[in-house]
């Protein structure tokens, strides 16, 4: 069966590991499956719920569409735009923000977390963002989205606003009810610093994550600094529920190597971190330092970058501006 998918991701610089193997990791596979239908959205409308540097905003932009291309995802194959450029989905995310209900919205742990103590001052924006994401998958009719474990509520309300449409309107199946595709192993990267936090761009120190544009010496460095706890290296995967960190480092050698868990406690049980450090940095610097190179590289062409997401968005504008003449029938307008 045709999947269509629908994924997206922020422009706001530092994109690292976390995003690397819960996301766009997952994204390159789907886009090389001939049955898919893959759209990829640099979702600026997101980045801007918190304040952004227009300059640095424009070349995040570039860099997040060149991350996508130097990690394997082919604009041939998979439409690639960035989110401001069809307007269709400020307009639906309006609309579904008269169908999406306050109480659902109040329940969204991301909000709380990302607005702090002091939520007065968090931005409209902040707060709403799920019902744009909820916007964003339904105008694709996209049957499956691939998203890190923190995505998992945003994707439910979605799913509860399809439905509630559907229900309101008596328009059975108008939107499609989404499946998250969330990978059974490393979904969430944690933090070098703290096992227990995400890895994450907004994390002020740099140590706490590696960047796929670190160098070499950069990742080996971030590697050797990565906090550990003074015990040998388990042995079974029940031995690393007490031991965030070590679960974190371990499971991404896994996933870098396309392996489990449980085999990557097998090659390493009873060895010290100092040795599983280095293969793990090695396994880091085969992987990403392709990557990073790449990156790099398209970065120096601009008017490339440039024309995929203006190709990305016509072909995305099309969609999406059909699905609102819809909306707009069913609605009333
Ligand atoms: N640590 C992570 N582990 C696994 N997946 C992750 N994702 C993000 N962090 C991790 C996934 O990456 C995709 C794109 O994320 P985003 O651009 O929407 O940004 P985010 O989730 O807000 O990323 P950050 O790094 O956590 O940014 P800040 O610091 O601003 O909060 C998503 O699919 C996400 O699940």
């Amino acid at each position: 069966m045709e999947k269509k998918i629908f994924s997206g991701v922020q422009p706001t610089g530092n994109l690292h590991l976390g995003n690397y193997l819960g996301a766009i990791k997952n994204f390159v596979k789907l886009n090389n499956n001939k049955e898919n239908k893959c759209v990829f959205c640099v979702v600026d409308l997101h980045a801007i719920t918190v304040s952004q540097d227009p300059k640095e905003l424009k070349n995040n932009i570039r860099e997040t569409v060149a991350t996508f291309i130097a990690s394997g995802i082919d604009p041939k194959k998979s439409i690639i735009f960035n989110q401001s450029q069809v307007s269709a989905h400020s307009e639906a995310a309006w609309i579904l923000s008269c169908i999406a209900r306050m109480g659902w919205l109040n329940r969204m742990t991301q909000f709380k977390e990302k607005a702090g103590k002091d939520k007065e001052k968090a931005s409209i924006g902040l707060y709403s963002y799920p019902i744009l994401m909820a916007a964003d998958i339904l105008l694709y009719d996209s049957t499956h989205v691939p998203v890190g474990d923190d995505q998992k509520q945003h994707l439910e309300l979605c799913r509860d606003i399809a439905q509630k449409f559907n229900n309101d309107f008596k328009v059975d199946d108008f939107f499609k009810v989404p499946e998250p595709l969330i990978q059974k192993e490393f979904s969430r990267i944690m933090s070098l610093k703290d096992g227990l936090k995400k890895m994450s761009k907004s994390e002020l120190s740099d140590l706490s994550r590696i960047n796929l544009t670190d160098d070499k010496d950069q990742i080996i460095n971030k590697i050797k600094k990565a906090k550990t706890d003074p015990l040998p290296l388990p042995t079974t995967i029940d031995d690393l529920d007490k031991r965030p960190e070590a679960k974190n480092l371990i499971g991404i050698y896994a996933s870098l190597t396309d392996s489990t868990l449980e085999k990557s406690i097998k090659e390493f049980s009873g060895k010290n971190f100092l040795e599983f450090k280095e293969n793990l940095s090695q396994v880091l610097v085969d992987k990403i330092i392709p990557i990073t190179v790449e990156i790099k590289k398209l970065l120096n062409e601009k008017k490339y970058l440039d024309t995929i997401l203006l190709e990305g968005s016509k072909k995305a504008d099309k969609i999406a501006s059909e699905k609102v003449k819809k909306i707009h029938e069913i609605v009333g307008f």
